[in-house]
């Protein structure tokens, strides 16, 4: 099933641009699942009717759905002996369960009187029950049991799917909890004193794991095993290189704080995080492998086919863009990439952040394109800067007197300069700029400003180390980021 719903995603033409933008979020996912087992369950409707006037017609129904099942299997990128296992074992329960309750269902219908129900439940013992007294042919009954049988079989079919790749799942988080990772030979700077801003309503510094926004157009998490995982360095390269997780492992680490960003974050959202990332500069793998002149990208690739493609320059410059393996800490959770994803600082995740790492290609902008490129959105994506109300919260009343401002600024690889508010258009007033950790991380800031009691409208503005503003106009998120200044209603009691 979620075979299935990768080969939609992917299938969706680029002309259709809104799909692929809101598929960069995660509520969408779900409804396309919902969509998906609402299919199913027509399908397998469909099946037990049929299958009722026609015998096999219904199985005929399954096996087409398998097929169809098998078809998008095959299509994927990661195809494994489990995935093309699912679509055959799940046909074949449903289209035994299928037979074996036409069997029972048709038993029934030619003697009416018979059968007192008891193994099928108390639901359908009411339902018999009820068309009894009613007497003469049940169509009610009937129908129900058509019903009864289609939900059997979406249920086993599902829970065949989900059992697999549980069990994959389940294999893959003990291998996660036994890992230890080394510790770094360089390790990341101290947090000055100051960094955290403590205001009530504040996000923290450091993003724990556990509220790190995630997006992917994974519909299952990927459970790799770094046991046998393995990066391939291919493409435009003096020599090709096959990097095992031992072997990553064994090198000289490097551990950095680094805020990534989405580029559907639209302005004042959420889809940002920093987190205290352990890995091994790509830069240095790049070298092993030496790219040959002429080549202006790195294609990489997750095991679920999924692309980024990212300047070379970017990756073999001095800042550390890395194979990480940690995250706050920990091994990589598995919905953040486990075992080994990309982190670069400076560029939106959509072209750098690659989850679930198996491959650099080293190739050219001309010659190769990235996943979301033919949807709709650049093939360049550097962060914008940008900057965050969080306190007070947007439409939440506050009481007259000095108000308490607090939020975030961004403006990754090159760091923030200052932030200002400024208060329904009226002067621009500069906010206390907490240090920063580093240019590759976000910054906190806390301004006090006095208000009467009234409403107002509050902006922030954020400029960065080079002296550049953060752009004023307000622009979607499509094709590279939203820009315009985050905009709050204050609400002040007296
Ligand atoms: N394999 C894979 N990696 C991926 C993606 C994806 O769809 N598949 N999405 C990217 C996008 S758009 C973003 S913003 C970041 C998000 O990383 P996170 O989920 O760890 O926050 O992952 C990137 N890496
Ligand atoms: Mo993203």
């Amino acid at each position: 099933m979620t075979a299935v719903g990768g080969a939609v995603i992917d299938a969706v033409p680029p002309a259709v641009k809104d799909w692929a933008i809101a598929l960069f979020g995660t509520a969408d996912k779900m409804a396309l699942l919902t969509g998906m087992v609402l299919v199913i369950a027509a399908l397998a409707a469909l099946a037990g009717v049929v299958e009722q006037r026609r015998r096999f017609a219904g199985v005929g129904v399954i096996a087409v759905f398998a097929l169809a099942g098998l078809a998008a299997v095959l299509t994927r990128a990661q195809v494994t002996p489990n995935a093309i296992a699912v679509p055959f074992v799940a046909a074949l329960v449903g289209m035994v369960l299928l037979r074996l309750l036409i069997r029972r269902l048709q038993a029934w219908n030619t003697s009416p009187s018979d059968g007192d129900g008891a193994d099928v439940g108390e639901a359908d013992a009411g339902g018999t029950r009820a068309n009894r007294t009613e007497g003469g042919d049940p169509p009610a009954r009937r129908a129900f049991l058509q019903v009864f049988a289609a939900g059997a079989a979406v249920t086993a079919v599902g829970g065949v799917l989900a059992a697999v790749w549980r069990g994959a799942a389940a294999g893959i988080n003990e291998a996660r909890e036994r890992l230890r990772l080394p510790a770094a030979q360089s390790a990341a700077p101290a947090i000055p004193a100051g960094a955290e801003v403590r205001l009530d309503g504040m996000q923290p510094l450091i993003t724990p794991n556990r509220d790190f926004y995630r997006i992917d157009t994974a519909l299952s998490v990927p459970a790799l095993d770094p046991g046998s995982w393995a990066l391939r360095v291919t493409g435009m390269v003096d020599r090709e290189i096959e990097l095992t997780f031992a072997e990553l492992l064994a090198k000289p680490l490097t551990e950095r704080h680094i805020t990534i960003a989405c580029v559907s974050n639209e302005v004042g959202g959420d889809l940002i995080g920093n987190a205290r990332w352990l890995g091994w500069p790509v830069r240095e793998l790049l070298a092993l492998a030496g790219p040959k002149s002429g080549a202006d990208m790195v294609l990489s690739r997750s095991s679920d086919g999924w692309t980024a493609g990212t300047p070379l320059e970017v990756l073999t410059d001095n800042r550390d863009a890395l194979l990480a393996v940690g995250m706050n800490g920990e091994p990589l959770p598995l919905e953040h990439g486990f075992p080994v994803r990309l982190v670069v600082p400076g560029l939106y995740g959509y072209v750098s952040a690659t989850k679930w790492l198996t491959e650099l290609k080293v190739t050219t902008f001309a010659n190769d394109t990235a996943y979301w490129t033919p949807r709709g959105w650049s093939a360049r994506g550097p962060i914008k800067t940008s900057s965050r109300i969080d306190v007070p919260r947007s439409g939440r009343p506050v009481t007259a007197g000095s108000v308490m401002f607090g939020g975030v600024a961004w403006a990754q690889h090159t760091g923030i300069g200052r932030v200002e508010l400024r208060v329904n258009r009226g002067p621009w007033q500069a906010a206390e700029l907490a240090p920063g950790i580093s240019l590759d991380t976000w910054y906190q800031w806390k301004l006090g400003i006095d208000l009467t009691p009234g409403q107002y409208e509050v902006q922030v503005r954020a400029t960065d180390l080079d002296g550049e503003p953060q752009d004023e106009e307000r622009r979607p998120v499509a094709p590279d980021g939203a820009t315009g200044f985050h905009t709050i209603r204050v609400d002040v009691k007296p």
